[in-house]
């Protein structure tokens, strides 16, 4: 028997997802990159000759999965006869009835859960149980864990599963703190929630999201990966728990201050010295919120998104001020100098929300006004 053995903790890949957010072209890279990292993720399963994976759920979207997706996942699981691969059906990819896990022959080093209710799979040549459930459709109320705990038999014990502990009222499988630590399985792995993960311990009992893998809008930013994980198969099940980073492109959002620009090529500076001082590169798709008080003349900023500048993607998100030197607008006599004092105390005093309006609303009157168009 191993002494030591190799995990591989990941879920959240949303294989097929549409990335609707990119246009058609941006879109369908993305999709084939997605595909493309499961199979990196499969060549590094490889390397590391790893003996369990974990899959916590939302590996593709139902709505979406192709044929495509369901051959190819088969074929790379039955390449590596000597991993067993468990998976967690989430709320994205639930077992249901005509679903890819329900109508597919899957290889027999594949595990798949099929009740909600807690039911495990025992591998007694790695001395090892895994623990887990399956959402048997989009929703699901009750904690499979609540009230449960381990079977004492000298084993180490995982549990893999889609849930979400970040509320008791939660209709994706709403499991606590309390369920996991009083359970007291040594390894928790879990999906749903797609920020970058936070490892947590408390009385022998690890648990972690996996966190996104790819990301795929700016509420994913940063790099998505997957945990590596060794695990001693006796006396005290010491755990090494790492973080590799595996995704192909990621999100990234940042702001710059833009105070007294002038014109578009003093923005693109200023964007390009941030693309240059954190690396970005074409992996990076990048959103820039721009603020500061502006040149009334400067408008349409968004314009610069048709540059990417090296990324694969670049989205404008102007939160500028057309207040910029105001005061030969604020004494200004013709209609120009009247529309700026009509709205300057939005653009000074207003909500949030109202400095929006009124800063767009003077930056097309101006351009209005002095015959440019506003449409574009
Ligand atoms: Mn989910």
């Amino acid at each position: 028997m191993k002494d030591t053995i190799r995990i591989i903790h990941m879920g959240d890949l949303h294989l097929d997802s549409p990335f609707s957010s990119l246009g058609v072209d941006k879109s369908e890279i993305r999709r084939r990159e997605m595909r493309a990292t499961f199979t990196s993720i499969m060549y590094y399963i490889k390397e590391v000759a790893a003996d369990i994976v974990l899959i916590s759920g939302d590996l593709f979207d139902n709505g979406y999965a192709t044929e495509d997706t369901a051959d190819l996942l088969i074929k790379e699981f039955a390449a590596l006869p000597d991993c067993r691969f468990v998976i967690a059906p989430g709320n994205h990819d639930p077992y249901a009835r005509g679903s890819i896990y329900a109508s597919k022959k899957f290889p027999g080093n594949v595990c798949i859960f099929h009740g909600e209710g807690l039911s495990r799979y025992v591998f007694e040549d790695l001395n090892t149980e895994v623990y887990g459930w399956a959402f048997c459709s989009p929703s699901m109320t009750d904690s499979p864990l609540a009230g449960r705990r381990v079977d004492e038999n000298g084993r180490l014990h995982l549990v893999c599963g889609h849930c979400d502990m970040a509320s008791p009222l939660s209709t994706y499988c709403p499991v606590t703190k309390d369920d996991v630590v009083r359970f007291g399985a040594h390894y928790n792995g879990f999906s749903h929630i797609h920020k970058t993960p936070e490892l947590c311990t408390e009385g022998g009992v690890a648990w972690s999201y996996s966190g996104f893998v790819e990301g795929r809008s700016f509420d994913e930013c940063g790099k998505g990966g997957i945990y590596y994980i060794e695990a001693k198969t006796s006396g005290d099940f010491a755990l090494s728990i790492k973080r590799k980073n595996i995704a192909r492109r990621h999100y990234e959002w940042e702001k710059i201050d833009v105070s007294g620009a002038g014109t578009l090529s003093d923005v693109a500076e200023k964007i390009d010295a941030l693309i240059r001082e954190k690396h970005y590169t074409e992996e990076t798709l990048l959103r820039v919120t721009l603020y500061g008080a502006v040149a009334p003349s400067l408008e349409n900023l968004p314009r610069l998104e048709s540059a990417v500048r090296g990324l694969f993607l670049l989205e404008i998100d102007d939160k500028t001020s057309p207040t910029f030197d105001g005061g030969a607008l604020e004494k200004d006599m013709t209609m120009r100098g009247e529309l700026y004092r009509e709205l300057l105390p939005l653009l000074e005093g207003g909500t949030p929300e109202e400095r929006a309006t009124a800063s767009a609303a003077l930056k097309m009157g101006l351009a209005a006004l002095e015959g440019r168009n506003i449409t574009d």
